[in-house]
């Protein structure tokens, strides 16, 4: 996983773009199957495997990551036109694929993965991709070290209550920033699932502090409202004293997201942004920052555990 480094946060050239991409940086779009799947229905289901045909050019290829990140056409009915990393399960599939190379793929969208397969270099001279029109969030504070203490914010949980960092004192918490209508399985759906195993796996640990809470913040607050996020987490059984769903306005939003490095941007109807889970000890403290996706529901219980200890 790449790590993001940069400090300046506009995403406004191409080149940034792009080093932002290969920090997993995820477009996203609304597709309306997933919203059905996980907001209408209110009951977990099993998501048929979807399989789509898609085109486009390489733009990086890493075999020891199993990794190649490709600038794709648009795929109709699942997500705009977007350059993002797709995952191969079989790295022969990368072999002789070089930066440039125009290919033909399949993506298969598993319930909790999604890949690509059957990669075809296409002979044709590399076409110029549709270039996104991408509205920016402008940052304007430096993100928070570990150690630091982390400033208050106003939300409003998933039952339309009033959540600030008052309310949290004394516990300790892991916050992620997820929209609803994500629809691609390795990001948003998967930061869900880890937060719901971590729940089940601390309230199921015999004499495990309860000082816990773990915050789901939307960046799409103009479509999650808090009924939508509470369809979302009832999804997961959610346990109301242990989870929140946080919506709120734009502005406060967008805040939190600058303090916690977590970028995001409108682009067309859909939403691209990174991927980032904190860890804030009981004493208030940023303790841990896990970024992209891989980390675990085990990784993310043990430094919950460690943040409940100190108090404040
Ligand atoms: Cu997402």
């Amino acid at each position: 996983m790449h790590q993001f480094v940069e400090k300046d946060s506009r995403l406004t050239t191409g080149t940034e773009r792009q080093r932002c991409f290969k920090a997993i940086v995820v477009p996203m779009c609304l597709c309306a199957f997933f919203l059905l799947c996980f907001v209408s229905c209110g009951v977990k289901q099993s998501v048929a495997e979807k399989t789509f045909s898609v085109r486009g050019v390489v733009k990086e290829v890493e075999a020891a990551k199993k990794t190649v990140t490709v600038q794709h056409e648009k795929i109709p009915g699942y997500m705009d036109a977007m350059t993002m990393p797709f995952e191969v399960k079989n790295t022969n599939e990368l072999r002789g694929l070089k930066v440039g190379d125009r290919i033909a793929f399949q993506m298969v969208v598993a319930e909790k993965e999604g890949w690509i397969r059957h990669i075809v270099k296409l002979d044709q001279s590399p076409e110029q991709m549709p270039s996104r029109t991408s509205v920016q969030v402008v940052k304007a504070i430096e993100p928070l070290d570990p150690g630091e203490p982390v400033p208050d914010f106003h939300l409003t949980n998933e039952l339309g209550q009033a959540i600030s960092l008052a309310d949290l004192k004394g516990k300790a918490f892991a916050m992620t920033f997820i929209f609803t209508s994500c629809p691609f399985p390795n990001f948003c759906p998967r930061m869900t699932s880890n937060f719901s195993e971590t729940e089940n796996k601390l309230i199921g640990q015999k004499g495990a502090p309860t000082n816990w809470m773990l915050l789901s913040v939307s960046f799409d607050p103009e479509h999650d409202s808090p009924e939508k996020l509470l369809a979302y987490g009832k999804v997961q059984n959610y346990d109301p004293a242990h989870w929140h769903f946080l919506t709120g306005s734009e502005a406060e939003i967008e805040q939190l997201c600058e303090v916690f490095d977590e970028k995001f941007w409108h682009d067309g109807t859909s939403i691209s942004h990174n991927l980032r889970t904190v860890v804030v000890g009981a004493d208030g403290k940023l303790q841990k920052i896990f970024q992209g996706n891989d980390w675990t529901s085990d990784e993310l219980k043990a430094e919950l555990l460690k943040a409940c200890k100190p108090s404040r």
